[in-house]
């Protein structure tokens, strides 16, 4: 068992559950032992020893901790390949996902709760336990292949809300061997259809409707619309709200409610064993470009990387209630309210509802009610709950919670310390986490960490085990492009049908090194801070955006001649979006108010809610060099208010009269 001296290492739950040996309000680092590792490495006497290890030795420090997977035939080479060529871990090994977040907990312990459904209305939560999940998943799996005739490779498209249901029929997907692909179900009807069509998914899984924040969105409504252009979905599978009583249109013989399947035979269990580096799922994100990327994730590698940093980053021990607010719908759904937690045989949360309802105390009254040990969210949801003031979180009893983490975009100062102090009440311990849909799991946090060291505010610090961060491989720089210089398992292993724009996007522009699309500075300490992005991908209210996807929305419309989508600060989303649009010689006599609201709409309809426009400012031209490239650096600064004098060398621009324009139109906008 992990030791130290100092006692600092020893984790609470190694002594004997006292936890008043460890002082509550000194902010300890007792993170998890990796006994497997360290008790035949005998020379790892820290946390820095063990991490070096991790990058000097990954194929012994990965293999030990397979074995916290349950293989169905062992793994030989534990690493093959590199960046350049391709990367396969765990080659021969076998397993299935499902039976690793399911059936070895039910079998142990039915009776645990596996995930808690925490409704839109509150008050109105599920439990449901590893028993029951393994029922459900060993049902949904038996439709899946015999009603919908899915088999090992397929493609599932998901268009959901965060529910059991969705959570049973992803696992079900990973039992028959079928790769999942969820798209967010706030994305507009054609930015579904185009990822049905991309993944060329032929089972699409939805809801009649759901509710969140009191609302309903008729999310069937929005999935009729994209299957007019998806020829090859064959079956819809419906999950109604409210059981028969659904008035959602069905096309027969296409759509079919579950409950209408409720008598399916389930009793011959097919499990499919896949191949360590199989695809377990794919997941759209955005990129430079205005087409975005199906990140594929395999099975074994992307799981154990999960499960090993959801529980040495926060710190998990069994009986712990986990509480990702996260939907579904984006990476960190998929890895810390599904994948890591039940793979570690943890209790999960499944949130429906928004930080907003039915008051902003609602993230706090349910800690309480359900008594969370973990609470990991966005700051955007944090910038917006600090503007009601504290009384929201005072009012509730926050004892229960241990761990808080941040994740989706950097976190400002100012956010963190009120998450630290008022949330945390300063005896929490708060983690930063930064990482990707690429990276599969947490890849810069402060945990784990040398004991004792203090945790600095508002940046992640320190790479994981087995991720060795570099600045395009220059030692001595303290600042740049932030990239990653060996493989580690949870890293994406293509893009769906696109493995050459996986290399390109990724290992090309700093060979060997996988390439993160973001700037980074190292402080004296040697501790890592993300500066944002150097691409053209924004971050709105945590949410990746292209801006390229932008401009095609707005592109669309007849009069726009051309455009150009930037980011700018905002104090509550992060960023916000900026568009610059010129339009043709028709639009420019007609009523630009109109106009501006068709473009909105446009984003909306194209993309989702989220993609709208914070302003629209229209010119009749853009900044471009004499070789006809659009100066963002300057269309950046414009937007953020800047002047003429700070806008630095305009000089090599073709027109730069467009400039003054453009700044005294950016003063008329509110
Ligand atoms: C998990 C997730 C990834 C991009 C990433 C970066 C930004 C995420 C961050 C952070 C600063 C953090 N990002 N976490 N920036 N600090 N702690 O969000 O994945 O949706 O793919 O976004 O988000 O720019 O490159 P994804």
């Amino acid at each position: 068992m992990w030791r130290s001296a100092g006692c600092q290492l020893v984790c609470p739950r190694f002594l004997g559950g006292r936890r008043d040996l460890v002082k509550r309000h000194v902010r300890t680092f007792l993170s998890t032992p990796m006994p497997e590792v360290t008790q035949m490495n005998p020379n790892i006497k820290s946390y820095e020893e063990l991490y070096q290890f991790s990058i000097e030795k990954p194929e012994i420090f990965w293999r030990e901790l397979a074995n916290r997977l349950e293989w169905q035939s062992p793994f030989d080479s534990v690493l093959e390949g590199d960046f350049t060529q391709g990367v396969k871990w765990f080659t021969k090994g076998k397993l299935n996902v499902s039976v690793n977040c399911v059936d070895r907990h039910a079998r142990t312990n039915p009776n645990a709760v596996a995930i808690i459904f925490e409704k839109d209305e509150p008050n109105q939560h599920e439990l449901i336990t590893y028993g029951e999940l393994q029922k459900l998943v060993v049902k949904y799996a038996s439709i899946l292949r015999t009603v919908a005739n899915v088999k090992k490779g397929d493609r599932v498209a998901f268009y959901m809300p965060s529910s059991p249901t969705t959570i049973a029929m992803l696992l079900a997907c990973s039992r028959i061997g079928a790769i999942h692909s969820v798209v967010f179900a706030g994305f507009s009807s054609d930015a579904l259809a185009s990822r049905i069509n991309d993944a060329e998914a032929s089972v699409l899984i939805t809801a009649d409707v759901v509710v969140r924040g009191g609302r309903s969105l008729h999310l069937k409504k929005v999935v009729d619309e994209a299957l007019k252009s998806t020829p090859g979905v064959k079956t819809v599978l419906v999950d109604a709200r409210d059981g028969s009583n659904s008035t959602a249109a069905m096309q027969h013989p296409r759509d079919i409610f579950l409950h209408d399947l409720d008598k399916t035979d389930s009793t011959n269990d097919v499990i499919e064993y896949v191949d360590s580096n199989d695809p377990l799922f794919i997941l759209y994100t955005s990129g430079s470009t205005g087409k975005p990327k199906g990140l594929v994730h395999s099975s074994g590698n992307y799981l154990l990387y999960t499960m090993v940093t959801h529980n040495q980053v926060f710190d998990f021990h069994p009986g712990d209630k986990f509480g990702c607010v996260a939907d579904i719908g984006w990476i960190t759904g998929h890895s810390y309210s599904l994948y890591g937690p039940l793979a570690n045989g943890g209790t999960t949360l499944l949130f429906e509802s928004t930080p907003v309802y039915p008051n902003p105390g609602r993230y706090w009254e349910m800690v309480e009610r359900l008594k969370l040990t973990h609470f990991y969210g966005s700051p955007t949801a944090i910038r917006l709950l600090m503007k009601s003031g504290t009384e929201w979180v005072r009012k509730y009893d926050r004892s229960s919670l241990r761990i808080l983490g941040s994740v989706g975009e950097p976190i400002n100062r100012e956010a963190w310390t009120w998450f630290n102090d008022v949330v945390g009440e300063g005896r929490c311990t708060l983690v930063d986490t930064w990482w990707q849909t690429e990276t599969g799991g947490v890849a810069l946090s402060p945990r784990p960490s040398a004991p004792n060291a203090p945790i600095e505010p508002a940046m992640p610090m320190r790479p994981f085990f087995g991720i060795k961060p570099t600045f395009a491989g220059d030692a001595a720089a303290n600042e740049g492009p932030l990239c990653v210089e060996k493989p580690w398992p949870g890293l994406a292993s293509s893009i769906w049908k696109a493995s050459e724009r996986f290399k390109e996007t990724y290992f090309t522009q700093y060979p060997p090194y996988y390439f993160t699309g973001d700037g980074a500075v190292k402080d004296s300490n040697g501790y890592w801070k993300i500066t944002g992005r150097m691409d053209d991908v924004i971050n709105v209210t945590g949410h990746r955006l292209g801006t390229a996807e932008v401009e095609d929305a707005i592109g669309k419309h007849s009069l726009v001649s051309e455009s150009a989508v930037v980011g700018y600060p905002h104090d509550v989303k992060g960023e916000g979006i900026f568009a610059y649009v010129v339009l043709k010689d028709k639009g420019k006599k007609m009523d630009r108010s109109e106009i501006e609201k068709e473009l909105r709409a446009l984003c909306k309809t194209k993309i989702a809610s989220y993609a709208v426009p914070d302003f629209i400012l229209f010119n009749s031209g853009l900044p471009k060099t004499r070789s006809g490239k659009i100066m963002r650096r300057i269309l950046r600064k414009i937007a953020t208010g800047e002047t003429m004098k700070e806008l630095g060398d305009i000089s090599t621009l073709a027109e730069p009269a467009v400039v003054e324009k453009l700044l005294k139109s950016r003063a008329n906008l509110k």
